[in-house]
């Protein structure tokens, strides 16, 4: 047919084979391609009809790279329609992931085979988009209203196996997939089975308010999100209305979805996390050395989370402690995370046992002299730091990655203590480590090019977001987050409430407040870092002097009870203190600082843009690659809403002209120190160029 879909006959079988690298993704050849060998198909002497994939799976999908570009014909929803209206029997052998426009193809055949260990799904809403090739109108025909919503709303692929259940594949197969739907599409033909159209089915009546429970659930569900009320409504049609009215009306609010800027937000994070797995100068095939064992220094929340996401992955892990009883807290810790996951539904008793029985613990380092890398997760004291590389690079094998997980560190410093630097790197987990996706890897001066590699292709084992950092006080993310949080806490003395703050955050996306974090990871951990520095290098009292009285007042955040709100011992559901507001009206006072109403705009834009202002000169510094790494970092890593793109393509979504203007007018009001604009940011705008066409200078 074309370079993409090739088109044989087998017997009294038309084999429609689609050949379109990496994942087959429903491009204009592709489209073009599977039209002419259906037509191809519906005049020859076949009698039915197979498409199938070569490669790593079944089709993934439309095609995201075409998205904003002109429509090229044909369209996917008339080439769907015609595939289904054919009037030989068309079967789908599904592979790897059939997912969006791809599982909406399969579904438009009239049977459906998969191979066990295949998935399909539709992904469209984590790209703000909704299946827009009929998906939303053949799923219910298939699978009910409810299982439908489910599939849809989550964008989370099922195994074939639930899809079986739940109607939307008819025949699973262990092995040879291609000889397997010849054979089934053959004993359709010999037994007369029908052309079975999904369109021509009915849903099944469900009670409006099973649409109304759903609708009303989508403010927490999809929190600030556009995509998810249009794909309900779509559902709800495919009850009520017919087929061809029911796709008319998902093409357009399909139509609306794609112009809306949560989609391009979307789609820029779908490109971005990959895109940060590249490393500048190094290329894809680089060398990457063998990783088959992992040691763990410190058994903490930090490390024990650790260890369990190389568990997860199938990787052995040793966890090194002090002593027995240190280690056996940590290992304890570990086995109620386990009991937990097994609770929750996230991992069966067998996989948590299986998991749980990679890690293994001791109390000597030289049970590490045999581990591929070794991940150090102690507290920042950066003299136990070097201490410990010291001692890693007497006992650990040649060609060990020696790895350390400090939040803010000299990592060239740590690698100083060895003779091996070229082998030392930051590995920054975020906390919890085994829940959390991202994974901040800090390139430092001597760190060599295959050590990187190996651990950014170790990321993906493990199922994390990496994103490379140079070295820097915090790294991207906590240096980031030194203004964001400076300015929330000026908000606060000069006029905002704790709740007011959070709200104003929580409203506009962000998973939780600045000051809800602040009491989230303790006080206490800011308060010893500032006592351990000179008064002169505190900065400004007014953004500390608040959270220094609490904690002198004992009030460390969650973990005593009481921070900047008090929490329930049991539930940790927290409360309004008024002796807080006391606090904080009294500081203002002692500071000279006259409370004023401060709204939620102006505490959004100083929170945000102090973030993007700080990543303008990362960029500069290249500390970070890209505007997309920043990205990353904050939507994996810091609750920033993915819809909204990450802080650096939100600036370029308002315009760095207005961001420019904004941080200008703070400046005015608030004074240079904090406010002075990046020059990156001035000369971007004086060159009237965004960001993104900055980054592919
Ligand atoms: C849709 O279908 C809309 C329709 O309903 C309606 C239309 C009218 N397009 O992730 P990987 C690239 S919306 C273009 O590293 P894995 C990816 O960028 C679409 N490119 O591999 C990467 O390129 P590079 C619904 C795509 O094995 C390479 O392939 N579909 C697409 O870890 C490998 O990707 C989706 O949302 C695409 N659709 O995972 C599925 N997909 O090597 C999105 C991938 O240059 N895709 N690429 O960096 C995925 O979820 C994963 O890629 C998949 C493979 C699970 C398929």
């Amino acid at each position: 047919m074309n370079d993409v879909v090739n088109y044989v006959t087998d017997g009294n079988i038309g084999v429609i084979t689609v050949n379109s690298p990496p994942v087959n993704a429903l491009s204009q050849a592709v489209r073009q391609g599977l039209l002419d060998a259906i037509r191809t198909a519906a005049s020859d002497d076949t009698e039915a009809v197979v498409i199938h994939c070569d490669g790593r799976t079944f089709i993934a999908g439309a095609d995201i790279k075409e998205f904003g570009k002109p429509h090229a014909e044909p369209l996917l929803p008339d080439l769907l329609n015609e595939i289904e209206a054919s009037q030989k029997i068309i079967v789908a052998a599904l592979h790897g992931t059939a997912l969006g426009g791809g599982f909406e193809t399969a579904l438009s055949c009239h049977y459906r085979i998969a191979l066990d260990g295949a998935k399909v799904g539709l992904p469209e809403v984590k790209l703000g988009l909704l299946p827009g090739a009929g998906g939303t109108q053949r799923v219910p025909r298939l699978a009910g209203v409810e299982a439908s919503l489910e599939l849809i709303l989550s964008g989370t692929p099922i195994p074939a196996g639930r899809a079986a259940d739940i109607g939307l594949v008819d025949k699973i197969v262990n092995a040879d997939l291609l000889a397997e739907a010849l054979a089934y599409a053959r004993h359709l033909v010999e037994t007369g089975a029908p052309v079975r159209r999904t369109s021509e089915l009915a849903v099944e009546n469900v009670d409006s308010s099973v649409f109304d429970a759903v609708f009303a659930g989508l403010s927490k569900r999809a929190r600030g999100q556009t995509a998810p009320s249009r794909i309900v409504e779509c559902v709800q049609n495919a009850m009520t209305m017919s087929f061809a009215d029911g796709q008319k009306r998902e093409r357009e609010l399909f139509t609306e979805c794609m112009h809306d800027p949560q989609s391009a937000a979307l789609q820029h994070m779908f490109f971005a996390e990959r895109v940060a797995l590249k490393v500048a100068g190094l290329s894809d095939d680089a060398p990457i050395r063998d990783v088959k064992s992992v040691g763990i220094i410190g058994g903490g929340t930090m490390g024990g989370g650790i260890a369990m996401s190389f568990a997860n992955a199938g990787i052995p892990v040793t966890l090194v402690e002090i002593n027995d009883e240190a280690l056996q807290r940590g290992l304890t810790i570990i086995d109620k995370n386990y009991a937990g996951s097994v609770k929750r539904g996230k991992l069966s008793g067998d996989k948590a046992a299986d998991c749980r029985g990679l890690i293994n613990g001791a109390t000597d380092y030289s049970a590490l002299g045999d581990v591929d890398l070794v991940i150090e997760a102690v507290f920042e004291d950066p003299e136990l730091k070097k201490d410990i590389f010291a001692r890693l690079d007497k006992v650990c094998k040649r060609g060990a990655i020696l790895a350390t997980n400090t939040s803010y560190q000299d990592v060239n410093e740590i690698a100083a203590a060895t003779k091996r630097p070229q082998d030392v790197v930051g590995m920054h987990f975020f906390s919890p480590a085994h829940i959390m996706k991202l994974l901040e890897v800090v390139r430092a001066e001597r760190t060599a090019d295959d050590v990187l590699t190996t651990v950014m292709a170790l990321a993906k084992r493990i199922r994390k977001v990496a994103v490379v950092s140079g070295v820097c006080y915090g790294f991207i993310g906590n240096r980031m987050l030194q203004g964001y949080f400076r300015e929330a806490q000026l908000c606060l003395v000069e006029g905002g409430l704790p709740e007011s703050i959070d709200a104003a955050l929580y409203d506009w996306g962000m998973a939780m407040g600045p000051i809800s974090v602040g009491d989230l990871a303790g006080l206490d951990v800011g308060y010893k870092a500032r006592q351990a520095q000179p008064e002169e290098e505190r900065g400004d009292p007014a953004a500390y002097r608040v959270p220094d009285v609490l904690v002198e007042a004992g009030r460390l955040g969650q973990k005593s009870g009481k921070g900047f709100y008090t929490y329930d011992a049991d539930t940790r559901t927290k409360t309004w203190d008024p002796e807080v507001q006391a606090i904080i009206e009294r500081e203002a006072d002692a500071l000279g600082i006259e409370r004023r109403p401060i709204d939620a705009d102006e505490i959004v834009d100083r929170l945000i843009y102090a973030l993007v202002n700080e990543g303008m000169r990362i960029l500069e510094e290249g500390i970070a690659q890209r505007p997309g790494d920043i990205d990353v970092v904050y939507v994996y890593g810091y609750g920033f809403p993915a819809w909204r793109g990450g802080p650096m393509h939100y600036a370029d979504a308002i315009g760095l002209d207005k961001v420019l203007a904004r941080i200008e007018e703070f400046r005015d009001r608030f004074g240079d120190e904090n406010w002075a604009p990046a020059p990156l940011l001035t000369k971007l705008v004086g060159e009237g160029r965004t960001l993104a066409e900055w980054a592919e200078r």
